[in-house]
């Protein structure tokens, strides 16, 4: 008997609720709830906190870790990126200009002090109860943002690189950015344009092979038109995020959010970690010819305990 194809057994195709890199750039509608929990969910997040995050889709903390733990993660930040093994490690994105560590991906596998941190219940408590699910860690990276010159980010929207390289299906990915120096108004802090989150802008062109290798130091694929970023910036307007080191911002996966270069002697390090739902565990990438390496998105999705 041969196997006949029925539409049931044939290969369904994956549907893309969040086209993007196309030949031209198309706005989609979120189809995905900010906060997944049910109202009145345990945890760290109090009720108005979590109302104002999926308002915004973000929210801040003025001191999610204390001023020794700041000590403890710089001394652990400091020893990774004077370490020469980390530095020529792939995982570690180098500035081009001024050759300084610019990032250094996955650490919360390189070292136990950040995995210690992504269990946290201060930090994992707060995912879980956003995502409404057990987490797992999609990307964790540390930021050093050096000062006289380190280059910033420009504007994006991380859900559309996940989605369309690491392929997660759902806008159930929420990132905390840790402060581990003082995020000052002049030292290229982070800008999240507030309500961007509740529209998908899928970019035009597409994505070349092995993107990755550039997009870390500056994106191409995946970026935003200037009359769209005019668009939603006139919309929303543009937050800058300062704070103390032991501050974190939490944001939602899909803000349109950027920063800006760090001229100053005061660098901008922060710790940054992606949790993802243990429910959106990724799949094919959505727009790319490969997904990219697991240490920029996990392909273990083991959850946080
Ligand atoms: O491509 C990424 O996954 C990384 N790039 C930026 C600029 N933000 C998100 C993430 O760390
Ligand atoms: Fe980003």
């Amino acid at each position: 008997m041969t196997d006949v194809l029925t539409p049931t057994t044939a290969r369904e195709p994956k549907t893309d609720r969040y086209p993007t890199r196309g030949t031209a750039e198309v706005t989609t509608p979120r189809q995905d709830p900010v906060v997944w929990s049910v109202p009145g969910a345990p945890g760290p997040i109090e009720a108005p906190e979590l109302q104002g995050f999926e308002r915004n889709g973000f929210l801040t903390v003025d001191q999610l870790i204390t001023p020794d733990e700041v000590v403890l993660y710089r001394a652990e930040l400091d020893r990774l990126i004077n370490d020469p093994g980390v530095r020529a490690d792939e995982r570690s994105i180098i500035e081009p200009k001024s050759q300084d560590v610019r990032s250094v991906f996955e650490v919360h596998r390189m070292s136990e002090i950040f995995a210690q941190l992504v269990r946290d219940p201060r930090v994992v408590g707060r995912a879980r109860q956003i995502l409404g699910s057990d987490v797992y860690v999609h990307q964790s990276r540390i930021n050093v943002k050096p000062g006289f010159g380190a280059s910033g980010f420009y504007w994006h929207s991380d859900f559309e690189t996940w989605h369309a390289e690491d392929g997660l299906a759902s806008m159930r990915t929420v990132s905390v950015s840790i402060a581990l120096t003082e995020n000052l108004a002049t030292n290229g802090g982070l800008m999240i344009m507030p309500g961007s989150h509740k529209e998908f802008l899928g970019c035009a062109g597409e994505t070349p092979r092995d993107n990755y290798r550039q997009s870390l130091q500056m994106q191409g694929a995946g970026t935003p038109s200037d009359a769209a970023l005019t668009r939603i910036s006139e919309e929303h307007g543009i937050k800058l995020f300062t704070g103390n080191a032991g501050s974190a911002t939490w944001f939602d996966c899909n803000c349109m959010h950027g920063s800006g270069d760090n001229i100053t002697p005061y660098p901008r390090s922060n710790v940054f970690i992606v949790f993802n739902s243990v429910e959106n565990a990724a799949v094919a990438p959505f727009a790319a010819p490969v997904p990219r390496p697991d240490f920029i998105g996990a392909r273990d999705f083991t959850p946080v305990k």
